[in-house]
C-alpha cells in the first residue's frame, strides 16, 4: 500500500554512501503515499552478508540511523554491482515497530529479505505449515512468511534460479502484493513481482537503449500447482532474453514512477503476475503461465512527466486521488474476508469474539465526524441482521452523559486515525464498565487499535487529505461485513445476505461508474460555489450521506451546509426553501422511495429546485428535476456508498473553485487528539 524501492547498479561503479542516498531518496520520493516506518537492506561490507536497517517513523529518521552504520559499512568503499532495496510500511499486520518493518528476512542470516506492499490473505496457513518445519518467526506481518517460503524452496532446490524460486512462492500466495527480493546467494540480482499492488521498473543505461520492449517468457509447464504442500515445484521460463545493447545499466524498481523519474524515464509498468528477474545485469519478464491473448512483450515506455505530476499521479490533491483510490480501496477492505463465490464473509480480528457478541445485550457504535457517519449509514443493516439493539453515539456527546453501559454490551469505536481523543476517552469508559470493545480503525497499532480486544482494520491505506473519503467508504464496507459475519448462520437471511454479497462484489465497477460523474459535478460546482448554503435531504439508507455530504462541504468549502433527514421536513426545514435555496436531495428506488418523492414535491411546491441524486435510467424521477447525477443501482443497504461520492467530488470541485485549501482546510487537523 505505501511504497517500495529497489536499485540495481550492474558494472556500474557506486559508492555505498551513493547506493544508501540513491535508496533513501527514492523512499522520500514515495512518502507522500503515506507510511509509518521505513527500511533499506544492502550488502554488508564484506559483501558476504546483508545488513538490514529500520525505523519506526519518518524516512529522515532511518536516514539518521544509516549515518550511525556508516562506518560499519565502509561507506566509502566502490561496488560494481549491487541490489540494494527500500520499503515505507503502512503497517496492516502488527504494529509499526522496528521488527515488524521491511525487509522481512528468512533467517537470523538474512539469507532472503523482501519488501512487500500489499496484504497476504492466507499468511496464517502458510505460517502453520512453516512453523511444523521449524521455522520460527519474529514479526507479526504477513510479509514474514514470504521470506521464509523461500528460503525454505531455497533449501529444497538449491539449483533453482533466484527467479524460478520467486516464481514458486507467489503460486503459494493470495491477496494482494508488489515484492522485492534479494539474497546473499544470489548477488547482484533482484527478482520483483506484483498481483494487485503496483509495481514498475526504470532502466537507465549510457547508451540508447538497444530495444523498446521486452519479450516476456512463458512457463512451458502447465500442472495446476497445489497449495502450500506441493509435491515437487514446476521449472517455468526460459532463459532466452534479449539483451541490452549497452553493459552498464542500473535498474530501479518502485512502487510509483516519482521515486524513478530523476534517475531515468526509460520505465516498464508491470502486469499482475509478472516476475521481473535481473540476472547479469540483464532484465528478463516471465509469466507462469500463457493466457489466450496475453502479448508476447512489454513495452518500455518514456515518461513525459515532471517528478510533480506523478507524484499525485494524475490528482492535483491527495484528497482527490483518495476519491478516485475508492475502486481499490473498498477491495483492499474485502480482501481475503468475503468469499464471492461461497457467499461466506470471516473476519479474522473479531472471528473468536463472534459468539460472545452475539450473545450480547445491544450494539453500541461509537465515533467522530465521519467515522461516526459510517456508523449512522450502517445502523439499519446492523438492527436487520443481528437483530440486537443498536445505538449510535457521538464520541464528544457520550461523554457528555453519564451513559450506562454494561458486561454484555459490545462497543465498536470507530476511528480512521486510531487516535481522536473523544472516541479514545469513549473507549476508556466503556472498557472499564466491562464492555467488549472492537477496534474499527485504518491504523494498525494506534491507541484504539491497542486498547480494543479485537477489532477490524479497513484497510483503506493511508488517508492524507484531512477530508475523509475512502475511509468512509472502508469503515462502511467494515460494519456490513460484520452484520454479514453475525447472521450467516441464519436461514430466513440467507437470500438477503446472497443479495448483499453480490453487490458488494459488483461494487469496484459501480464506483468507477460514479467517478464518471466527476466532469458533470465539476459543472454542477461552478454554478453552486458562490452560494451561501446548500441543504442535502434524503432519509433511510441515504441520510448518512446527507450528513457526510453537508460535512464535506462545510470543511472543504467553508460554506454553511446541513444534512437534513427528509422525514423532518416540515418540521421545520421546509420554511427555508424557496427559488434561492440550494438543495440537494437524495432519492433512490429502495423501501423509503415514495417518502421521499413526498418530501420532493414539498420542496417543488415551494418553488425550490433541488438537484437529485438517483438511480440510473430513473427517468420517472428524474422528471422532477432539471439537474442530477445518476449512480448505479445496488442494494438498498449499500447505496449509501455510491451516492456519498458525487457529494465527495461536489465538495472536492466548490473547494477548488473558492479556492480553499483541499488538502487542510483551516482550523482542522488529520487526527484530533484533543478533547
Ligand atoms: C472528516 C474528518 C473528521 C474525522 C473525525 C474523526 O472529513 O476527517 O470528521 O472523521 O475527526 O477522526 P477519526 O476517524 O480519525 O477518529
Ligand atoms: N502487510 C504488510 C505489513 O503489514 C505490508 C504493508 C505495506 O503495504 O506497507 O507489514
Amino acid at each position: 500500500m505505501c511504497g517500495i524501492f529497489a536499485y540495481l547498479n550492474f558494472l556500474t561503479p557506486k559508492k555505498r554512501s551513493e547506493i544508501l542516498e540513491l535508496l533513501v531518496t527514492g523512499l522520500k520520493r514515495l512518502e507522500y503515499r503515506g507510511y509509518d516506518s521505513a527500511g533499506v537492506a544492502i550488502d554488508s561490507a564484506d559483501n558476504q552478508e546483508i545488513t538490514l536497517i529500520k525505523k519506526t517513523g519518518k524516512v529522515a529518521l532511518l536516514e539518521e540511523a544509516i549515518k550511525d552504520f556508516s562506518e560499519k559499512l565502509q561507506v566509502s568503499g566502490h561496488l560494481d554491482t549491487h541490489c540494494g532495496i527500500a520499503h515505507t510500511r503502512w503497517a496492516t499486520h502488527g504494529v509499526p515497530s522496528e521488527i515488524n518493518s521491511h525487509p522481512q528476512r528468512s533467517d537470523d542470516s538474512n539469507t532472503f529479505v523482501v519488501v512487500h506492499n500489499g496484504i497476504i490473505t492466507n499468511y496464517k496457513e502458510v505460517k502453520v505449515f512453516l512453523e511444523q518445519k521449524g521455522y520460527r518467526f519474529e514479526s507479526e506481518t504477513d510479509t514474514e512468511i514470504i521470506a521464509k517460503l523461500i528460503y525454505h524452496f531455497y533449501k529444497q532446490h538449491p539449483t533453482f534460479t533466484f527467479r524460478e524460486l520467486v516464481e514458486n512462492v507467489v503460486q503459494q500466495l493470495e491477496g494482494a502484493f508488489a515484492l522485492c527480493f534479494k539474497s546473499k546467494h544470489f548477488p547482484g540480482e533482484c527478482v520483483g513481482t506484483r498481483r494487485g499492488s503496483p509495481l514498475l521498473v526504470g532502466i537507465k543505461t549510457k547508451t540508447r537503449l538497444a530495444t523498446d520492449h521486452i519479450p516476456i517468457l512463458y512457463g512451458k509447464d502447465h500442472r495446476p500447482h497445489g497449495r502450500v504442500e506441493i509435491p515437487s515445484l514446476p521449472r517455468t521460463g526460459s532463459t532466452e532474453f534479449e539483451p541490452l545493447e549497452d553493459k552498464q545499466v542500473e535498474y530501479f524498481f518502485a512502487s510509483d514512477a516519482s521515486a524513478i523519474i530523476e534517475h531515468t524515464n526509460r520505465v516498464i509498468y508491470f502486469e499482475d503476475d509478472d516476475i521481473a528477474a535481473v540476472r547479469n545485469g540483464i532484465l528478463s519478464i516471465h509469466r507462469v503461465r500463457r493466457g489466450g491473448d496475453d502479448p508476447n512483450h512489454r513495452e518500455i515506455t518514456t515518461l513525459k512527466m515532471e517528478l510533480q505530476q506523478i507524484m499525485k499521479g494524475n490528482y492535483d490533491y491527495y484528497m482527490q486521488k483518495e476519491i478516485f483510490e475508492q475502486p481499490e480501496s473498498v477491495v483492499n477492505t474485502m480482501r481475503g474476508r468475503v468469499n464471492f463465490e461461497t457467499k461466506t464473509v470471516v473476519l479474522g480480528g473479531i472471528k473468536e469474539h463472534i459468539p460472545e457478541i452475539k450473545r450480547c445485550r445491544r450494539l453500541m457504535l461509537i465515533g467522530c465526524g465521519t467515522s461516526y457517519h459510517s456508523a449512522i449509514a450502517t445502523r439499519q443493516l446492523l438492527e436487520e441482521l443481528t437483530e440486537l439493539p443498536v445505538m449510535v453515539e457521538l464520541a464528544s456527546d457520550f461523554l457528555d452523559r453519564t451513559t450506562p453501559v454494561f458486561r454484555d454490551d459490545v462497543c465498536f469505536f470507530i476511528s480512521q486515525s486510531g487516535e481522536t481523543a473523544d472516541t479514545l476517552m469513549a473507549l476508556r469508559y466503556c472498557k472499564q464498565r466491562g464492555a467488549l470493545i472492537v477496534g474499527i480503525t485504518n491504523t494498525v497499532g494506534s491507541s484504539i487499535c491497542r486498547e480494543s480486544h479485537c477489532g477490524v482494520h479497513i484497510n483503506a491505506g493511508p488517508e492524507i487529505g484531512v477530508a475523509s473519503t475512502k475511509a468512509y467508504t472502508s469503515q462502511f464496507i467494515s460494519l456490513v461485513m460484520f452484520a454479514l459475519v453475525m447472521s450467516e448462520d441464519r436461514l430466513s437471511l440467507r437470500k438477503r445476505r446472497e443479495e448483499i454479497i453480490d453487490g458488494l462484489k459488483n461494487l469496484q465497477g459501480q464506483i468507477r461508474k460514479v467517478l464518471l460523474l466527476d466532469e458533470k459535478v465539476k459543472s454542477l460546482a461552478e454554478n453552486l460555489y458562490n452560494k451561501k448554503s446548500l441543504l442535502i435531504m434524503g432519509r433511510g439508507f441515504n441520510f448518512a450521506t446527507c450528513l457526510e455530504g453537508a460535512l464535506k462541504v462545510k470543511e472543504l468549502t467553508y460554506m454553511h451546509s446541513e444534512g437534513i433527514m427528509a422525514g423532518e421536513l416540515k418540521h421545520g426545514p421546509l420554511a427555508l426553501i424557496d427559488n434561492t435555496m440550494p438543495v440537494m436531495m437524495i432519492v433512490t428506488r429502495d423501501p423509503v422511495y415514495i417518502k421521499c418523492m413526498n418530501a420532493l414535491q414539498q420542496v417543488k411546491s415551494r418553488d425550490g429546485n433541488p438537484i437529485l441524486i438517483c438511480e440510473e435510467g430513473d427517468a420517472e424521477t428524474m422528471a422532477f428535476a432539471s439537474q442530477y447525477l445518476e449512480v448505479p443501482k445496488t442494494v438498498d443497504c449499500l447505496q449509501g456508498i455510491l451516492t456519498v461520492i458525487p457529494m465527495q467530488l461536489l465538495s472536492f470541485h466548490i473547494a477548488v473553485r473558492r479556492g480553499c485549501n483541499v488538502d487542510c482546510p483551516r482550523n482542522l487537523a488529520k487526527s484530533v487528539t484533543v478533547e
